[in-house]
């Protein structure tokens, strides 16, 4: 078919629509995205081999587009749908969440391109979340809260006929696809209207407010977006002085030479004025609630399953000797156990490799003289090849809920039993999820057998 937009084009339609829409509605988001510019700049003129690698790798555009954003549904038919919808775009499930280990009464995957070339002409990708209402143990409550979200409808008639039409025509044309793009971001909007009277929201809220978040509203209203930085803790210190109030840790593992895996922090959501339908009619009753925020990642090369083995291990020896408080005490207690149990991780991209704890991409360097026969680690050692950290470019699990709880406000420190519900979520999304490692390893060993047949 002929004068398809490439779904790559799509993405970054979307991505920067979504960006504009979400600028305007939370202007601290806007103030967010200059902080993250002001330090990257910084960062990359203090750092000319930091710089110097991410043209190499045609990463400096791709550093101002790289965004994610996050999304909570309310049923196993929305998830359906949202995955056909980021389909068009070329984001596909990747990975499964359980975050009820963590108390928050969801399960979820992130949609994601998959692609080298497509991660790197844009990256943006959309934390999904489903609301797990058998975690309500109140049956009555639970009822209610389903038969709410049965009466919801979050896509446009418009949005499902361009859905199919992409499907069924293998792709979108330019004027279908800006129409498509304006649909789906009527998806994810905000609406100040709730669906439910303000006693029920109490009730629903009391439950968790989460369940509030996700059922009283019209539809799943985009409730961050983040860019990336090259610094996150310059981003963290500086945050007041651009006027928000961060979280009290970054996320994830501490700050080290060799980034890993993802570090991760938000500003705090602000409270907005919402409108709960009142039992006179079309009366509003004036209320407010809190859901929208805005967070900054930065990303470290990808572990092996040895190396997030490591990690999750000394990360969990961290969370169980310091427990930072609600109202964010003993902060620097953690960050200091954090920096003394990571001293475990090697931290150089040697060692990394050669102890088989993160994934590389090996690379070709065009040295001249015969390398024929060589091994890999001899090519390496002779210059023939280099090895690249392999960005990681998903999520994980216990940070997302210190994300989640952070702007949930303390009420919401309650724990589940660990229920995993993978089959239960691949049913609902009516596909499976992608496994992130197997992708990586791909990714792995493209390269190296790419390097072999190049070998002179
Ligand atoms: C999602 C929180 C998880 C992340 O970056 O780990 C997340 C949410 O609050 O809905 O976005
Ligand atoms: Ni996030």
């Amino acid at each position: 078919m002929t004068d398809m937009l490439p779904a790559d084009e799509i993405r970054t339609l979307f991505s920067r629509a979504m960006s504009n829409m979400y600028r305007a509605e939370v202007p601290q988001y806007g103030a967010l995205i200059e902080l993250v510019s002001d330090v990257n700049a910084q960062i990359r003129s203090d750092n000319a081999g930091l710089d110097r690698r991410l043209h190499a790798n045609g990463e400096t555009e791709r550093l101002s587009l790289e965004r994610h954003g996050a999304i909570r549904l309310g049923t196993p038919e929305e998830l359906a749908t949202i995955r056909r919808l980021f389909r068009v775009m070329d984001m596909h499930p990747v990975g499964y969440y359980d975050l009820s280990v963590a108390g928050v009464p969801v399960h979820a995957t992130a949609f994601r391109p998959i692609e080298l070339e497509a991660l790197r002409r844009n990256p943006f990708r959309v934390f999904t979340s489903l609301l797990r209402l058998d975690l309500i143990p109140d049956v009555a409550l639970r009822e209610e809260a389903a038969a709410i979200l049965a009466r919801r409808k979050i896509f446009s008639p418009r949005c499902l006929e361009l859905i199919e039409h992409a499907e069924r025509e293998g792709g979108l044309q330019a004027a279908s696809a800006q129409a498509f793009v304006l649909e789906a971001l009527n998806t994810f909007c905000w609406h100040s209207e709730s669906m439910v009277s303000s006693g029920t929201y109490k009730r629903l809220r009391a439950a968790h407010p989460l369940i509030a978040d996700v059922v009283c509203f019209k539809g799943p209203h985009i409730n961050h977006l983040t860019p990336r930085t090259l610094d996150i803790d310059a981003v963290q210190d500086r945050m007041v002085e651009f006027g928000m109030s961060p979280k009290a840790v970054v996320e994830g593992p501490p700050r080290r030479n060799v980034p890993i895996l993802l570090r991760q922090t938000s500003f705090k959501a602000l409270e907005e004025k919402i409108g709960f339908r009142s039992t006179s009619d079309d009366d509003t009753e004036a209320g407010v609630h809190s859901a929208r925020f805005g967070e900054v990642e930065q990303r470290g090369v990808a572990l092996t399953p040895k190396g997030r083995l490591l990690y999750d291990q000394l990360l969990r020896r961290v969370r169980e000797a310091v427990q930072i408080g609600a109202d964010g005490t003993h902060a620097d207690a953690y960050q200091s156990a954090l920096a003394d149990r990571f001293q475990e991780f090697p931290d150089d991209e040697d060692s990394l490799r050669k102890e088989g704890l993160a994934f590389f991409r090996y690379v070709p360097t065009g040295k001249a003289g015969s390398s024929e026969g060589l091994g890999l680690d001899e090519l390496v050692s002779n210059g023939h090849v280099r090895a690249e950290p392999i960005t990681y470019e998903d999520f994980l699990p216990v940070s997302a809920a210190g994300i989640f709880q952070s702007n949930l406000g303390d009420e919401s420190q309650q724990n589940y039993a660990e229920r995993s519900a993978k089959s239960a979520f691949e049913q609902a999304l009516n596909a499976i999820v992608a496994d992130e490692i197997a992708l990586y390893r791909a990714a792995e060993e493209d390269s190296i057998a790419e390097c072999m047949r190049n070998r002179a």
